[in-house]
């Protein structure tokens, strides 16, 4: 086992499941889970606690509102947490952010964007790509078709235009 997922609630999973998605598409291994910081405060800390021992190298924990999960494992393991924050209701996903990203000196989160589950996901194979030469490689090869693309679109920008490239395009 490689990534761990914790988040909050199971409304997170819509969201998580794009982080999924990611790392299905790289046959990366994973567990998720869903277990609150507040609601399951001893369940958190003991996955946590116990996560390397599980042979999991590095965590993504996604919360919304108070978000106070990915800030509780990250006190609760040495591995490294990547936090996403996700949108609420009444104050859209920065009340998330700002839980998760303001962590003090010594316990770090990793914070992406809100919503940014998939950038989680390259995230945690980019940390996962220091100690495993393939995961390194599945990242490498992935950039490269990303430019590749890119520049396959710029290349048909160039040829057809901007109206029909837009057609095109929806
Ligand atoms: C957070 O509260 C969860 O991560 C979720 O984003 C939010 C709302 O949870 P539910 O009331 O939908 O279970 O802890």
């Amino acid at each position: 086992m490689k990534i761990g997922i914790i988040m909050g609630s199971d409304s997170d999973l819509p969201e998580m499941k794009k982080c999924c998605d990611v790392l299905d598409k790289f046959d990366m291994e994973y567990e998720i889970v869903v277990s609150s910081a507040h609601r399951l405060p001893h369940n958190t800390g003991k996955w946590a606690e116990t996560a390397h021992d599980k042979g999991i190298e590095v965590i993504i924990a996604a919360a919304g509102m108070a978000a106070a999960l990915p800030g509780v494992v990250a006190a609760h393991t040495h591995l490294p947490v990547i936090g996403v924050p996700l949108t609420s209701k009444a104050l859209d996903g920065v009340d998330a952010l700002y839980s998760i990203v303001q962590m003090p000196p010594g316990v770090p989160v990793a914070t992406v964007a809100i919503n940014g589950s998939r950038n989680a996901a390259h995230l945690a194979m980019q940390i996962l790509g220091v100690k495993h030469p393939t995961i390194a490689e599945k990242v490498k090869t992935h950039r490269a078709q990303m430019a590749a693309e890119g520049l396959e679109k710029n290349e048909r920008l160039q040829k057809v235009g901007v109206e029909v490239y837009l057609k095109e395009k929806n």
